[in-house]
């Protein structure tokens, strides 16, 4: 397990370096001290975060033996995401939540209008991070246009219509009573799952993975990816401390609230359990990816 911690404080450490050089405005903008964007941009991307989700990028990397100076982008395009669905979902129109990563949410200090536009800035720069990856790389970071368009179509298909607008609107249109457990399962496979998945494909096809080793790939994060949202529900119900989040929305459709407390931490073993299954076909290979899954499933924070 200590392994593990070295390498996801390695990720978090570079993805951490890198995130804000991709974040800089080019040359002339954002420049004006009216323009409030670029520090609330900044401000919901480089706030402490766990980088869940890049480190599945360099574990299916590592899987695939992906060279490591290609991975680094594509992570942060995906924490780039992930930034941003935290910002709408913190909404007065969404969860309505003031406390984020403990802090206050971004609408709170920067106003609603400044964090809508960070972050449609996030989720476009990290369009623009993948397209530059091949447009503009290093030789050693380059990736080529083919595999980039790939990615960008993967990562694309987790935002839209089957994935986290899709996830949210669901989730927001839920009433109580309607959270059958068909319902709650769509909602976060969408929701969390489906960056979980696009993740876990980044580094896989950034490592040129076949397309069975993929089926099994996808299977793994989508099944972490929901027992994550589970672990989140768990947490947050405990204490808003330890999530550092706080939501005003009720009732949330959550499988704590459909199935209490024991049976939530029931499914997240059986999900845990069926991710480390789908993963089993690569054997000892997928070692750390099977203590990720562990980790992920008794996590406290
Ligand atoms: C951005 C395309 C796009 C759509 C947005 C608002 C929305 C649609 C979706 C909400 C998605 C969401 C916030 C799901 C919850 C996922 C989750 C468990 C978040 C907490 O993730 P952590 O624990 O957070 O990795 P940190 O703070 O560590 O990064």
């Amino acid at each position: 397990m200590n392994r593990l911690l070295g390498f996801l404080s390695d990720v978090r450490g570079s993805v951490d370096r890198r995130l804000p050089d991709l974040l800089t405005p080019p040359p002339g903008a954002g420049m004006d001290p009216l323009d409030a964007l670029p520090p609330a941009a900044r401000e919901a991307l480089l706030s402490p975060g766990k980088r869940v989700r890049p480190a599945l990028v360099f574990l299916t990397g590592e899987l695939f033996r992906a060279r490591e100076a290609l991975l680094l982008d594509p992570a942060c395009a995906v924490e780039m995401v992930h930034a941003a669905s935290l910002v709408l979902d913190d909404l007065p129109a969404m969860d309505d939540a003031v406390l984020r990563r403990g802090r206050p949410a971004l609408h709170t200090v920067h106003g609603e209008d400044m964090a809508i536009l960070a972050a449609v800035t996030l989720l476009t720069r990290a369009f623009g991070v993948l397209s530059e990856a091949a447009l503009r790389g290093a030789p050693r970071a380059a990736i080529s246009p083919s595999l980039a368009l790939d990615l960008v179509a993967r990562l694309a298909d987790a935002c839209g219509v089957a994935g986290l607008s899709s996830g949210q609107a669901l989730d927001l249109r839920t009433g109580e009573g309607e959270a059958t457990f068909e319902r709650l399962e769509t909602i976060h496979a969408r929701k969390t799952g489906a960056l979980f998945v696009a993740s876990a494909e980044f580094g896989a096809v950034l490592g040129h993975a076949r397309e069975k080793e993929l089926g099994a790939v996808r299977s793994y994060a989508r099944n972490i990816g929901l027992a994550f949202q589970i672990v989140d529900d768990l947490l947050e119900k405990k204490d808003d401390s330890e999530t550092g989040k706080s939501s005003r929305r009720a009732p949330v459709p959550t499988f704590t609230r459909h199935l209490g407390a024991e049976g939530a931490r029931q499914l997240v073993h059986e999900l845990s359990a069926h991710a480390v299954e789908a993963i089993g076909v690569f054997g000892s290979r997928a070692e750390r990816l099977v203590e990720f899954a562990l980790f992920l499933r008794d996590r406290s924070t």
